[in-house]
């Protein structure tokens, strides 16, 4: 049987880029598991979250609004998903630091993602002392985290968004590093690479749709209420040639409108349409663009469509969402991160135990 495992930051209420790009593939498998029985590990990672700046109070809040937003868009335990806070199951530290003692500085360092970040720091080659003391530890050698949350699971499958590529296959390389230094302990994970294009933007359509983008207007949230989604995409930066075309160079604001229809649409079944059953066929961009120019649609036509078809797709996560906060007075939460938490750490300290031993640190298992 295959085990996926995921992750997602504690950094803000998932918005729709989180959405498209991970949580509703997320939900998928977790369909597909009730016929393969696949066993799946989602973990709100917190020991990631604070690889940046993090207010205390801000992200023990943080961390209980990400568990209710999963569970708001249907992940469950009782259909067999396991879901934990990353640091309630200290054998993920454990592996990294093991790890990090047969990683390669050289390997880290070429991690584009370390170098966008050195870049923003603007302090590129020949660090001096003072730019160095800036930079955390944390932020250079947080892919061997990643890499132990995976592995200390044994997960098979890994889905990610197309930027984590490098990262999974640093993943792989720590697990053969491991393998090759010590014992075959470790499994190599396999990428699933998520399918849909990356969200990006609504106010500044060449970046991605973020969490902690500081504009609010830039990002539609997962638990936003009707009004708020009409309002964010009717706000959203187009151009000013008032047909619709799909050229995500020239237009870009405009191709992520398609984008997101597109993506949004395919959720839909024939079923809420009165039709048959089975998913609806999925309609490209750049079909979606050729229908509209042939009614002579405008960018409002099309804007309205998205916004609908956005609702359509949130529709009930607001409820749900707000309802998980405030189960129990809150405790309901409490008690299914426990549960998941146990359940994800019987099933690490499996991978320890053969990890410790061979590594010379602990009794045969
Ligand atoms: N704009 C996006 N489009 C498609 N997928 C996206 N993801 C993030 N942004 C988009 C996917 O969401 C998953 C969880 O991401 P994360 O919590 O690790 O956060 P991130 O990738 O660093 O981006 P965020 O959510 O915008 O957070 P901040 O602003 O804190 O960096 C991943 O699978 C990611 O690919």
């Amino acid at each position: 049987k295959n085990v996926v495992f995921s992750g997602i930051q504690p950094t803000g209420v998932p918005h729709l880029g989180n959405y498209l790009g991970a949580l509703r593939q997320w939900k998928r498998l977790q369909d597909d598991a009730q016929r393969t029985g696949d066993r799946l590990l989602f973990s709100v990672v917190d020991l990631h979250a604070i690889t940046m700046p993090q207010e205390a109070t801000a992200l023990r809040i943080q961390r209980r609004e990400m568990l209710a937003a999963l569970l708001a868009v249907g992940l469950d335990p009782d259909k067999g998903s396991t879901l934990f806070f990353q640091s309630s199951v200290p054998q993920h530290a454990e592996l990294m630091w093991i790890l990090s003692c047969t990683a390669s500085m050289g390997y880290l360092s070429r991690m584009t993602q370390w170098k966008s970040k050195l870049q923003m720091h603007n302090k590129q080659a020949g660090l001096d002392d003072a730019a160095m003391s800036k930079l955390k530890l944390g932020l250079f050698s947080y892919p061997v985290l990643q890499a132990a949350d995976i592995l200390v699971h044994r997960a098979t499958h890994v889905p990610v968004g197309a930027d984590q590529q490098q990262h999974l296959e640093f993943a792989r390389e720590c697990a053969t590093n491991f393998n090759h230094t010590f014992k075959d302990v470790l499994i190599p994970p396999q990428t699933m690479t998520t399918p849909s294009a990356r969200v990006m933007s609504l106010t500044h359509p060449h970046n991605k749709m973020s969490k902690s983008s500081p504009n609010h207007r830039s990002r539609i949230l997962i638990t936003a209420r009707r009004d708020e989604v009409r309002s964010r995409v009717a706000g959203a930066v187009t151009d000013g040639l008032n047909a619709v075309t799909y050229e995500p160079e020239a237009r870009p604001g405009v191709a992520n409108l398609l984008e997101l229809l597109s993506q949004c649409r395919e959720g839909e079944t024939k079923e809420e349409e009165g039709g048959g059953e089975g998913r609806r066929e999925v309609l490209s961009p750049q079909v979606l663009a050729d229908r509209y120019a042939a009614a002579g649609a405008t960018l409002r036509d099309l804007k309205a469509d998205v916004a609908d078809a956005v609702w359509r797709e949130l529709d009930g996560v607001r409820e749900r969402y707000l309802d998980f906060l405030d189960r129990k007075g809150g405790k309901w939460l409490d008690e299914i991160e426990a549960e998941g938490a146990e359940a994800a750490r019987r099933n690490a300290e499996q991978t320890m135990r053969l990890v410790r031993h061979a590594v010379g640190l602990g009794p045969r298992p």
